[in-house]
């Protein structure tokens, strides 16, 4: 591994490329990351992303690949399947999704018919474009119906989807969100799922990491048929996905991904998957995953303090969704950019039946895992909360914005960013 040396030639040979890489490292130790989705992986990970294994074509799988030279290519893909099944306690893993959309893609495609009816979480209440949007290709191929959250509480009223679920006839139940931040009663959806004849399955991108953590349910206990989750989420792990089920559904699945839908697997993403599942068994990384949700538990009650509003009035998770317009008066860009300003990552964020369109949308999307994983705790939290309701209080004061861009950077100095 000559990782210095390779920084050395980047640096010779293409200094605009390396200028990028050296702000973006800049970017990410002095400011707070609190998108949700974000994470800072580990050296590991890195180590093993910009290794040889990115030169290797391994179209296939373990012992019947389409190209030789895969004795070290099979070693990491089955040292990642293995470790998955273990991690998740299922019969099977995929490991070769190229992304979160490809891998739900591939369920889909693999399980179902073009035509075929899903049950899944509208968009705006937390659902992901792959669960059916109508820009998305798959809301086009598929029937789609949508399920909503409650309005009063946010909740998910499982008499309706059963009712909705008697009446529509889907061949498959999906649960798991892009933007919710409770958790799933996965009881109920398998109960109405085997009263209908439906396939389950949970999209447990976000908290995949939690669910390994052992700090929230896994589906699996539950019956559930498919998991699917991206790998660099909570989980810590590099850029991925990855598709777990039972057996019966293995080679569906497998055939799928390649060749229905993918070519050449990303082996250096394969290997920092294998790294990440292995992290993933220690005393620390189910520390780390209590402690994603302690924390944002904690900047929950904080803000909620401060008179904020959240959606569904709290977390179960690692996710708060945040109603700017109504706590402020400002919508999720002004409050994005707002806190840009003061060095905290956030996106913008619809919320339940937004009025306003996805550019300009009503809320801000916040997290904990990448916070958590530079070593911030509750104390931390409540600072965070009241930096967070300042600026959104005066999202015009710039004098007040470098002030605290200031405090926030001399505050980042003490969380080393893992890997940088
Ligand atoms: N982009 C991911 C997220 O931020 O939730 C989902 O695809």
């Amino acid at each position: 591994m000559k990782t210095i040396e390779n920084r050395k030639f980047l640096k010779q040979n293409d200094p605009a490329v390396y200028a990028a890489l050296k702000g973006e490292e800049q970017r990410q130790q002095s400011g707070i990351e609190l998108i949700p989705s974000e994470n800072y992986t580990f050296p590991e990970v890195l180590a093993s992303l910009g290794s040889v294994f990115t030169n290797k074509y391994s179209e296939g799988y373990p012992g019947r690949r389409y190209y030789g030279g895969q004795t070290f290519t099979d070693e990491i893909e089955n040292l990642a399947r293995d470790r998955a099944k273990t991690v998740f306690n299922c019969e099977h893993a995929n490991v070769q999704p190229l992304s979160g959309s490809a891998m739900n893609q591939a369920v889909y495609l693999g399980l179902l018919e073009p035509g075929d009816t899903i049950m899944a979480m509208d968009l705006s209440h937390g659902g992901h474009l792959t669960h059916g949007a109508p820009v998305s290709h798959m809301g086009k191929l598929f029937n789609f119906v949508r399920y909503v959250t409650n309005p009063l509480d946010g909740s998910i009223d499982y008499d309706r989807v059963r009712q909705d679920a008697l009446a529509s006839k889907p061949k498959m139940i999906l649960c798991g969100y892009t933007s919710y931040p409770r958790d799933i009663e996965y009881e109920r959806f398998k109960t109405i799922a085997d009263e209908v004849g439906a396939v389950t399955m949970t999209d447990a991108s976000h908290f995949g990491g939690l669910v390994a953590g052992g700090a929230m349910n896994n589906p699996f206990d539950f019956g559930f048929d498919v998991v699917t989750t991206t790998t660099h989420k909570s989980l810590r792990g590099p850029r991925g996905g990855m598709i777990l089920c039972s057996r019966k559904l293995a080679s569906k699945i497998d055939k799928s991904v390649f060749p229905g839908l993918q070519g050449g697997p990303h082996m250096n993403a394969i290997a920092a998957i294998a790294v990440t599942l292995l992290k993933a068994q220690s005393e620390e990384f189910r520390q780390y995953a209590q402690q994603v949700i302690k924390n944002a538990r904690t900047l929950a009650d904080a803000l909620i303090k401060r008179q904020m509003t959240l959606i569904t009035g709290g977390t179960d998770n690692h996710m708060l969704v945040l109603d700017t317009v109504s706590s402020f008066g400002i919508d999720g860009r002004r409050a994005e950019e707002a806190l840009d300003a003061v060095s905290i990552t956030t996106n913008k964020q619809i919320i339940p039946d937004d009025p306003n369109p996805p550019l300009r949308p009503s809320g801000i999307r916040i997290g904990t895992p990448a916070a958590t994983t530079r070593g911030m705790r509750e104390a931390d939290m409540e600072q965070l909360a009241d930096w967070i309701v300042d600026c959104l209080q005066n999202p015009e004061d710039e004098a007040m914005q470098v002030r605290m861009r200031d405090d926030v950077e001399s505050f980042c100095r003490k969380f080393p960013v893992p890997g940088i």
